[in-house]
């Protein structure tokens, strides 16, 4: 068995017996309430999940293994050359629970360079879809295509001890993760550069060698590629991926359907989503003022015709946070140092300056402050990728690190089917005696 699994084994049998006393022990202590306004309310604030891989503070942001983000950027290893971190050294430390050598970076790159092939039959399902449908429906339609290929659900379907889960998910956690740039690539170069295939290069990290599938073989922009692959891929268990991918991974559905029904939510305009609806509000605002740099006071006048419009503003506002989020600090970092002169990125820094003022007057918006969707499109498009609807799929494959690795978690410790209680308003009214 490969070291990096015999590792993981050894950590998730050392929590799971430190869960089982502690639940000997505590398991009736009462945690919290939960209001009725909460049950109505998207669950807010309402605490019903354990997620190992990382933990989100309302001010600090996400942490990853107590790691923050400007912590994770200076300790985990970089690439030969390069300053951002290596987004299969976090996988290494939501997985093992401590910063890889660079050693184990190379080799945990190795073990996913071997798995990386994708049969053919997925880029063919892939090509019957007509090549102008959104790029996360090509690439999850691909996902779900390579759902043959699952070890996990080859094992069960001939009948395996529940012992053994762990390793059946693992497997499929490192072959998904080896494939899926490949497959978002092929999404990109089949919709925008007339499916002119770029073949991968054996001797990149993982991040470099999407960045080259992409067609960008600029060193920055590989730079920017590790960089975003980790910002991006965890933010704790309750946001709509996350979730999604732990619930339908509970029915014991394999690595490839629970992967592919969080990245459906992924797509939705509220979550990942946002990155692509946030450069788009900045083309429409720079088309209608007809200038590439708006001023304060011309961004201000566009943010509240968008507000009186019924709409979000993008990229701004969180259900947990209640600072600038580190993450839009951390692309503000790589941009003052790579493009601190580019138009649109400062026009971002602008809104940035601008937008918090205005959503605090409107008073019942409860974190006016910039998320991670704010900056994103604006480096690539520095880079030269403009083509916004193809964003989330970017997000789509560094999100895999984090949904997959809780769910080696989830099946490491045996956690069991997710089925919380329902009511009906009528149950509700019942419970106030209004019936
Ligand atoms: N622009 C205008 N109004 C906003 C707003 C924004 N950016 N953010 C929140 N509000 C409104 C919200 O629509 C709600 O209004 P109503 O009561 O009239 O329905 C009110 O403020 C209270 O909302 P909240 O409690 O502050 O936010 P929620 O926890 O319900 O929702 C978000 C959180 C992220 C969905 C919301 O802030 C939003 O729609 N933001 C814009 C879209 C966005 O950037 N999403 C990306 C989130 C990101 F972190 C990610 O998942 N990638």
């Amino acid at each position: 068995m490969e070291e990096f699994k015999v590792k993981f084994k050894e950590q998730a049998d050392k929590l799971g017996a430190e869960i089982k006393t502690m639940l000997q022990e505590h398991g009736n202590t009462v945690i919290g309430e939960t209001t009725l306004a909460q049950i109505y309310q998207g669950m807010r604030g309402m605490t019903a999940l354990v997620t190992e891989t990382s933990l989100l503070d309302a001010q600090d942001g996400i942490r990853f293994k107590r790691r923050s983000i400007p912590e994770l950027r200076e300790q985990l290893p970089k690439a030969k050359g390069g300053s951002e971190p290596l987004p299969e050294a976090l996988f290494y430390l939501m997985m093992i629970g401590e910063i890889p050598t660079e050693e184990d970076v190379e080799n945990l790159s190795a073990i996913l360079q071997r798995r990386s092939h994708v049969p053919t039959y997925v880029f063919d399902t892939m090509k019957a879809l007509p090549k102008d449908t959104h790029p996360m429906t090509q690439f999850v339609v691909g996902v779900m295509a390579l759902q043959a290929e699952s070890v996990f659900a080859k094992r069960y379907a001939e009948g395996f001890s529940k012992k053994d889960y762990w390793e059946a998910t693992l497997e499929d956690t490192l072959n998904l993760i080896a494939r899926l740039p490949h497959i978002a690539a092929f999404v990109y170069r089949r919709k925008y550069k007339g499916g002119k295939a770029v073949q991968p290069d054996g001797m990149l990290d993982w991040a470099a060698n999407f960045a080259h599938m992409l067609g960008y073989d600029n060193e920055e922009f590989k730079e920017l590629m590790r960089l975003y692959m980790v910002i991006h891929a965890d933010h704790e268990g309750g946001n709509v991926s996350a979730h999604a991918t732990h619930l339908v991974g509970s029915a014991l559905s394999d690595p490839y359907l629970s992967y592919a029904a969080g990245m459906n939510g992924l797509a939705g305009p509220l979550h990942g989503l946002a990155n692509q609806e946030v450069i788009k509000w900045i083309f429409e605002m720079q088309k209608e003022l007809n200038t590439e740099a708006p001023t304060a006071e011309q961004i201000g006048d566009y943010v509240k015709k968008t507000l009186s419009e019924g709409k979000v503003v993008p990229g701004y506002g969180h259900a947990v946070l209640r600072q600038t989020d580190p993450r839009f600090t951390a692309q503000m970092e790589f941009g003052k140092k790579h493009m601190s002169d580019d138009p649109l990125v400062n026009t971002v820094w602008r809104i940035y300056e601008t937008v918090p003022g205005i959503l605090q007057a409107l008073g019942k918006v409860k974190n006016p402050w910039p998320n991670v969707d704010a900056h994103s499109g604006a480096l690539l498009v520095h880079y030269g990728m403009k083509e916004y609807e193809y964003y989330t799929v970017l997000f789509a494959v560094s999100r895999s690190l984090g949904v997959l690795s809780s769910l080696c978690w989830d099946r490491a410790l045996g956690m069991p089917l997710e089925r919380p209680k329902s009511v009906t308003t009528a149950a509700v009214k019942r419970w106030l005696n209004k019936e």
